[in-house]
């Protein structure tokens, strides 16, 4: 059976489901995000997922990153405060949460075994607003039982291939959409399926469609920008509902500003989140 209720997100619809800071809102106000990101051989996700999180209005940005990616998280994004993890080359788990408003999982990670029992680990006190993208639904797909953890209202935003990983192979778009919004309301998630039409899919049955973004954005750590920008959403009081579709239609439109400039070919993903910027400014 299909789902209920497709909606088209247009500019307006999105825009109305922005919180806009008041006067007197502090760092302390605006949240906390803490992004768990990257591993010894992929630094790079680290970084562009804490760029996407610093342009989008987090009050504070915590990384959580192996020993080995201290320093270069300290130089690289000056505005995040650094925690380290006990281990040097991969995520193996989170200590203190208690000053977090949302988390943000997966860019870069890897599939060790101890980054998996450190995500049953977070998951299992965890309980609180969280994204997981990548390398954390490659672990969710292949360890029996963390997907049963996740706390409701979970965002995930896995491309097709990493969709096909938790929820099998689709046999055309139609499967794919039909799959996409039974798993959602299973799971009792948010599901966004990214692409040329990234589609969010609800636990209630909706899916909302989107229209912004170019293919300049297919390359390698366009998908960790957007990790980042909805983490510092969610952290900043937005309801993982409006998190997933402010933070979709934001990552799109500055893909097409990035565009715009240095044109597809030349587009990279760290053009996406140094545009949001004025993104943002357009849609207050
Ligand atoms: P194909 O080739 O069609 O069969 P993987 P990953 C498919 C990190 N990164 N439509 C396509 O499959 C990530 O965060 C680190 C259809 C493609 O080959 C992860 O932790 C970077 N198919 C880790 O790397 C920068 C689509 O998926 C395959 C599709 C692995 O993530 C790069 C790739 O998927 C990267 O972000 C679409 N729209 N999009 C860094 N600088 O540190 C994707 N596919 O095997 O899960 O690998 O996505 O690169
Ligand atoms: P990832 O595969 O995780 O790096 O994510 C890629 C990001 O780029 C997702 O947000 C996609 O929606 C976006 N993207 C990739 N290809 C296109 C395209 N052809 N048109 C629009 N957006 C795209
Ligand atoms: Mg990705």
């Amino acid at each position: 059976e299909y789902p209920a209720t497709y909606y088209y997100l247009t500019e307006d619809a999105v825009a109305s489901r922005l919180l806009i800071p008041g006067k007197f809102s502090h760092k302390g106000t605006l949240g906390n995000t803490l992004l768990i990101a990257g591993s010894y051989s992929m630094m790079g996700a680290a970084v562009l997922s804490a760029k996407g999180a610093i342009r989008s209005g987090t009050g504070l940005l915590s990384m959580h990153v192996p020993r080995k990616l201290k320093e270069m998280i300290h130089l690289s994004v000056p505005e995040a405060l650094v925690e380290v993890d006990r281990n040097e080359f991969y995520f193996s788990g989170v200590d203190d949460l208690s000053r977090v408003q949302a988390v943000g999982i997966g860019p870069g990670i890897g599939t060790s075994p101890v980054t998996a029992e450190g995500i049953r680990q977070l998951l299992s006190v965890w309980r609180g607003k969280i994204v997981l993208d990548a390398d954390a639904l490659n672990l969710l797909a292949s360890n029996p039982g963390l997907l049963e953890l996740l706390p409701e209202g979970a965002v995930l935003t896995p491309h097709p291939k990493e969709f096909e990983r938790l929820a099998g192979k689709s046999v055309n778009d139609f499967d794919r959409l039909n799959k996409l919004s039974t798993f959602a309301r299973l799971h009792r998630i948010y599901v966004v399926l990214k692409g040329a039409h990234t589609i969010i899919a609800t636990p209630e049955g909706e899916c909302y469609f989107n229209m912004t973004g170019n293919p300049g954005m297919a390359k390698g750590g366009a998908g960790d920008v957007l990790t980042g920008i909805v983490a510092a959403l969610l952290a900043s009081g937005h309801a993982p509902l409006d998190a997933a579709i402010i933070g979709v239609y934001a990552h799109g439109l500055a893909g097409d500003l990035a565009a715009e400039e240095q044109g597809m070919r030349g587009t990279r993903a760290g053009d996406i989140a140094e545009k949001l910027g004025l993104v943002w400014k357009k849609m207050e």
